[in-house]
């Protein structure tokens, strides 16, 4: 083993070096990453399961595939299984729960009367571990979101009692914020849309910002609750026609002074939010990510270390947005091992913002502003190869995480002691 870490230790010099030559200094990058905080998203650790035993349907267009075992069947297991996830992942993180993960005692609670009491146990938890939270309404998985519509339903009542939940969610969320002494965001995704072509895309679409308003319309201290919205172009049952599209959003958005939550999967195959960032960030003050991986659709695989993924850390990187870009997870396999999906897709969500951060960016925006289009795509290839795992690894040994796929031994471990006896 100890001879394993010197390796580290010399290749990371070796690196240091060479980074050195192009004018980068691999500690400042390092620092970087390591003020990064990934909101973890809970799902992952339970098939969007959530705790409120109704029975129903997850429904909201929302599919989870695989039936690999151990899935976590209540707010201890999942708690466990988290603290399993993030002791193999550098630096320190948050924690992204939706509000169906409510501990209510086995009292039945709806949406609508849902309080931070019933999310005691999660704040603890947060608080113990040093995690910050996010938060999110859930407007699926429920009877009065069955047909399709919750903010924009065509029934005020079925509107009301989701409005009530989004503005319980909201006063959740500054809870959370103001116990943990950072800011909660509380993210707002509905499902509404139809399966087939509408002849009325204005109503429902009315009929949201409204919700919306009555949503946001109490005043609530930034430093302890931001909202969020997040559009979609498509879902499942929905495929014609999401009245929360991005321009829907991003217009919400820019007029009220919230985030827009840009979702990797949410957008046409070929296009990616990476492009979205920068001119998001020209109307915003902050953005929220869910960084996903969906493949041929919204199929929310586990994040590999793609060039979309590259290409969303560099425009953070190279922006200076490091401080208005919120980085969250939204992605759920239930066909591999749920902690390893997690920590694959959070250890290469942070790989990749060291590996942006490890870019000679002076250099190359000089060579662009000459016009030097050749050196800068010489530049951009020959940084395709340059060393940069003995920088990560370095970086995991220093935050006392595994080097290299070791961490599947502990995450094996765990499943023959833990996740296999349930
Ligand atoms: C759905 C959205 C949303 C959900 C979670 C569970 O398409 O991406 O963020 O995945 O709220
Ligand atoms: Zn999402």
């Amino acid at each position: 083993m100890l001879n394993r870490e010197k390796q580290i230790e010399q290749s990371y010099v070796l690196a240091k070096e060479r980074y050195a030559s192009l004018g980068v200094d691999v500690q400042k990058a390092l620092n970087i990453v390591s003020e990064l905080s990934v909101s973890l998203h809970c799902w992952q650790g339970d098939d969007v399961g959530g705790f409120e035993n109704a029975g129903g349907e997850l429904g909201g267009g929302l599919a989870v595939t695989g039936n690999y075992p151990g899935k976590a069947r209540t707010p201890d297991e999942l708690r466990g299984d988290l603290e399993k996830a993030l002791s193999l992942i550098p630096g320190k993180h948050c924690l992204n729960l939706h509000a169906f993960y409510a501990e209510t005692n086995g009292k039945r609670v709806d949406r609508n009367e849902l309080a931070p009491e019933h999310f005691r146990n999660w704040i603890d938890w947060a608080k113990a571990n040093g995690l910050g939270m996010d938060f999110n309404p859930t407007f699926f998985a429920h009877p009065k979101a069955s047909d399709g519509f919750t903010l924009s339903h065509r029934s005020s009542e079925i509107r009301q009692f989701w409005v009530e939940h989004g503005i319980a969610c909201r006063r959740i969320g500054a809870a959370m914020g103001r116990e943990l002494g950072k800011p909660c965001i509380t993210n707002v995704w509905v499902p509404d849309g139809y399966k087939d072509t509408p002849v009325d895309r204005k109503a429902p679409r009315e009929r949201l910002a409204e919700s919306l308003d009555a949503i946001f319309a109490e005043a609530i201290d930034p430093a302890h609750n931001r909202d969020a919205v997040e559009a979609k172009l498509f879902g499942i049952g929905s495929e014609s026609y999401v009245a929360g599209s991005h321009e829907f959003y991003l217009g919400y958005a820019v007029k009220n002074r919230k985030m827009i939550c840009l979702d990797a999967g949410h957008f046409h195959p070929t296009e990616t939010i990476a492009d979205k960032i920068s001119s998001a960030l020209l109307w915003l003050d902050e953005i929220l990510l869910h960084v996903s991986r969906g493949v041929r659709w919204d199929s929310d695989h586990v994040v590999t270390y793609t060039d979309e993924l590259q290409a969303i850390a560099q425009e953070i990187v190279r922006g200076g947005y490091l401080n208005r870009v919120h980085v969250g997870l939204d992605f759920f396999d239930a066909s591999i091992n749920r902690i390893a999906a997690w920590v694959i897709g959070t250890r290469n969500m942070i790989k990749a913002m060291l590996i942006a951060s490890l870019e000679p960016i002076e250099t190359l925006r000089c060579v662009e502003n000459e016009a030097d289009y050749t050196r800068r795509l010489v530049m951009l290839e020959e940084l395709k190869t340059m060393p940069f795992g003995a920088v990560w690894d370095f970086h995991c040994l220093k935050s006392g995480v595994p080097v290299g796929e070791t961490w599947l031994d502990d995450v094996r471990r765990y499943e023959k002691e833990v996740l296999f006896n349930r």
